[in-house]
């Protein structure tokens, strides 16, 4: 009897036209940004403050939010910060020296905390302002009262300030309560 030959299934030779490397299938944020987290256990505020990474693209902000704690699941006086890459998420950094926060109270709002930051995060890594420069980072405190603010650079660019907190505002929906103060004071210079 005549043995039937089998052939296994064809292995097609496959060659990739160009071969792309992984991190350029990516897709490029306009600045990188820098993830911030704040531990409530040393005397000295700064010393609290640690560096966690750096993002610059979609995939990789992503990824970070797949992998961290929500701010809901932090611990009472932590905070995540998120600046561009080279701000440090102090006062007494150059690029804040003479900037304010957009404040968004959570007092009644807490249960939307994570959708509120999130929706805060992307637009601002998303540039989405018309005035993206004046941008500098975004803050979340764990607290009594737990509060998310965007800072922006100028305190005295009114322009620039309420063109970003207008866009917050149409982002977060009529109940989203919004002040801004400088920096060096609590002070509302403005509210909606
Ligand atoms: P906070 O953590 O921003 O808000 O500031 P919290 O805990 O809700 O308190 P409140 O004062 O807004 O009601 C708490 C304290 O941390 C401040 O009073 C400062 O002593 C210190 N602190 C906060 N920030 C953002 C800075 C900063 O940028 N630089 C320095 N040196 N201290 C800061």
């Amino acid at each position: 009897m005549s043995q039937q030959k089998v052939e296994g299934p064809k292995v097609m030779e496959q060659k990739t036209p160009v071969e792309v490397p992984i991190e350029d299938m990516k897709h490029p944020l306009e600045h990188a940004w820098s993830f911030w987290m704040f531990t409530n256990d040393k005397k000295k505020w700064e010393d609290n403050l640690v560096e966690l990474t750096t993002f610059d693209t979609v995939e990789d902000y992503w990824c970070l939010y797949h992998y961290m704690k929500s701010p809901s699941e932090l611990t009472m006086g932590q905070d995540y910060m998120i600046f561009k890459k080279g701000i440090q998420p102090m006062w007494e950094d150059a690029a804040n020296r003479r900037g304010g926060r957009w404040l968004i109270s959570l007092e009644k709002r807490k249960g939307e905390m994570d959708r509120m930051w999130l929706d805060v995060v992307l637009l601002m890594i998303g540039e989405n302002f018309e005035h993206n420069d004046d941008v500098c980072g975004v803050v979340v405190n764990i607290r009594g009262k737990c509060k998310i603010a965007v800072w922006t650079a100028d305190a005295s660019n009114h322009k620039a300030y309420m063109e970003i907190g207008r866009k917050i505002k149409d982002a977060l929906g009529p109940y989203a309560k919004l002040s801004y103060q400088h920096h060096n004071s609590s002070k509302n210079i403005h509210t909606m």
